[in-house]
């Protein structure tokens, strides 16, 4: 950074040229500041004279009853381990997927089929019950999402879930290896060998934490032992491919359009274990990955594992990718603790926000590339501009028209800035105004994103941003307060704010795309189980020393079997196909005192097991209204003593 600032373009008017990196002191002191404080981010911002209460104008963001939305949102679910679909611009929540943590309703944690997925311990029970997601990105064909998967991170216990939108279902949960944090996520977009292979097929991990390798109890107090490792997961069979043990940690992913490169931004490059020893230097770093170089040194045999893992980990230390022209990993310097890092739609260029610099980063890949080929001497010549935006930026999306926007969470501002022009000020030209517009929002924003922001087919229409603090614009709830999703209109020069949405929390991340890329199944295959009934005449209790399986299909408003028995000590396996055709005809399973309860749609079969405990009468009993006798839609379970 020079002095350039102080007849910076975009800070003049709102008087930042005081501002540089903060400190220890003014950050904490900041923080709790605008915690506390529920004043600070008074509204008065550019758009809420145009916003939905605007009288006699209809609602920019009203979808009547019986229009639909125009966009699909998929929102990381934070706490609640699952992932939820929103229509935009409505904002209303449609579904939530669970993939982490159980859920009553769809059964998740509860089915043997979701414990399958879950994963569980020798008795039986869940592996884990608590989740946090942070970070949901889907596949890519051409550039453009192509409606086959999304992926979502569990930042607690190191688990990536695969959702397959067809029937918006967690698939798969897979445990990534001697990683803990594990932070940032995003797919490639393309094969970096295969030019036929313009989809996805790897999802790139960070892991945010550094541990000791094996985390096995040796080195615990020996912080300076401590590693991160960055994953790569195969889209499909959901194995981890390989890993990369870097200098530093991961902390958000970006990849490129023509699968050559990932970066993960890095804000912790001194290796610290308090936060004072995190922010102790003033430049840390966005570390970039070969991937087409990794794959090869993978095949090589160059690698070694930790553990008992037998995940392939090549070195991606500064140490050993000294020379450019066999490096697997190039690190560029970028301001004290960065926190996103996004891709820009036109396939040029990555941005860092600076979080504890007011400034964010601009690399530009092809330069990058020139490094690793030896065709650019000084890796850092990769950075094109390096710009003042305003306090604490984090995360930026982009219109597709050449504006990027950045959330900063201690200004409580989203700041619109063009990045062509950011480069030409950065370049020495002190007349290119940069920063285009500036919009407050309420309050603390961190993430952010625009409707198809991350592709190829960016439309610069819908912002929505993930306020983290909501203070005063709802309703009182006591002391939890939700957080406030805002959504604003980005179509014209100046933003506008068109509503607030409280959203339990805490979602970080999400997605925003056309309606029409995704096509969703309304009604399962039969044979997608191979546990299907298919006919009612296949019901009954089948016995094999004391298990005992019990078989039954649904057709609304009766169960196949009116009762079954069993006896007391037997482990029960129930097999229910729901044989409804007709959309939107779900049942439910619920058994009184077992702990048993998930519903099952039209021509899905789902299975549970269970020890026949407590003797007894249990009225099984459907627990979704699908027809006018839904209440008498039951079957009596008689457990003999
Ligand atoms: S992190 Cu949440 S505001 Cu986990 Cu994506 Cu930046
Ligand atoms: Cu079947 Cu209610
Ligand atoms: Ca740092």
């Amino acid at each position: 950074m020079s002095d350039d600032h102080k007849e910076d373009p975009g800070l003049s008017s709102t008087g930042m040229s005081r501002r540089k990196f903060i400190n220890t002191t003014a950050l904490v002191g900041l923080t709790l500041g605008v915690a506390a404080c529920d004043k600070t981010g008074a509204p008065g911002a550019t758009g809420e004279g145009a916003a939905a209460g605007a009288e006699g104008k209809a609602s920019p963001i009203e979808v009547k009853p019986g229009e639909l939305d125009t966009y699909y949102g998929l929102w990381s679910g934070g706490h609640n381990g699952d992932m939820r679909v929103l229509g935009l611009p409505s904002g209303r929540e449609i579904h939530r997927i669970p993939c982490f943590a159980p859920d009553a309703l769809v059964g998740w944690g509860i089915t043997n089929e979701s414990k399958e997925i879950m994963g569980t311990r020798p008795d039986g029970n869940l592996r884990y019950n608590v989740a946090d997601t942070h970070h949901t990105h889907a596949s890519y064909k051409d550039g453009n999402y192509d409606g086959r998967y999304a992926w979502i991170n569990d930042k607690i216990n190191s688990r990536i879930a695969r959702i397959r939108l067809d029937y918006m279902v967690c698939d798969k949960i897979t445990d990534l290896p001697n990683v803990q944090g594990f932070h940032g996520i995003f797919p490639d977009k393309a094969d970096p060998v295969d030019p036929a292979i313009n989809y996805t097929t790897r999802v790139f991990c960070g892991g945010e934490f550094g541990i000791p390798l094996p985390n096995d109890g040796t080195d615990v107090n020996n912080p300076e032992k401590y590693r991160s490792l960055f994953s790569c997961v195969d889209a499909e069979t959901m194995q981890v491919r390989w890993q990369v043990l870097i200098d530093g940690n991961c902390d958000l992913v970006a990849t490129s359009y023509d699968g050559k490169l990932a970066a993960t931004n890095q804000y912790n490059t001194e290796n610290g274990v308090h936060y004072e020893d995190m922010m102790s230097a003033e430049r840390d770093a966005c570390a970039f990955f070969h991937i087409a170089r990794i794959e090869q040194a993978v095949k090589d045999g160059k690698f070694k594992t930790y553990g008992d893992s037998s995940v392939p980990v090549v070195d991606g230390t500064h140490e050993a990718n000294k020379d450019a022209k066999t490096a697997l990993v190039a690190y560029v310097s970028v301001p004290k603790n960065p926190h996103g890092v996004n891709a820009s739609p036109d396939g040029k260029y990555f941005i860092c926000a600076g979080k504890l610099s007011p400034t964010t980063t601009t690399i530009e890949l092809t330069k990058v590339l020139d490094w690793f080929d030896g065709k650019m001497d000084k890796l850092d010549d990769a950075i094109v501009a390096e710009v003042e935006v305003g306090l604490g930026p984090l995360h930026t999306a982009f219109d597709g028209r050449g504006n990027a926007y950045t959330t900063l969470f201690l200004d409580s501002q989203v700041v619109k800035w063009n990045v062509e022009k950011a480069i030409a000020f950065h370049k020495g030209d002190k007349s290119a105004k940069y920063v285009i517009d500036r919009i407050d929002v309420h309050y603390q924003p961190g993430h952010i994103n625009a409707s198809q922001s991350e592709t190829k087919a960016a439309d610069g229409k819908y912002l929505a941003v993930g306020c983290k603090f909501s203070k005063d614009r709802f309703l009182p709830v006591g002391p939890l307060h939700p957080e406030n999703e805002q959504l604003i209109d980005i179509s014209g020069e100046k933003m506008v704010l068109l509503a607030d949405h409280p959203v339990r929390g805490e979602p970080h991340d999400f997605i925003i795309f056309k309606r029409d890329i995704l096509k969703t199944k309304q009604v399962y295959d039969l044979d997608d189980s191979p546990l299907v009934i298919k006919d009612p005449k296949e019901s009954g209790v089948f016995r094999n020393g004391n298990k005992v399986t019990v078989k039954l299909t649904s057709q609304a408003p009766a169960f196949s079997l009116r009762e079954f028995t069993v006896k007391k000590g037997d482990v029960v396996t129930l097999i229910l196909t729901n044989l409804d055709k007709v959309e939107d005809l779900t049942h439910g399973f619920a058994l009184p005192k077992y702990n048993i309860q998930f519903v099952i749609n039209p021509q899905e079969t789902k299975s549970v097991t269970f020890v026949a405990d407590k003797p007894g009468v249990f009225w099984a009993y459907c627990s979704t209204f699908c027809h006018a006798l839904h209440l008498e839609m039951r079957t009596r379970m008689i457990v003999e003593a």
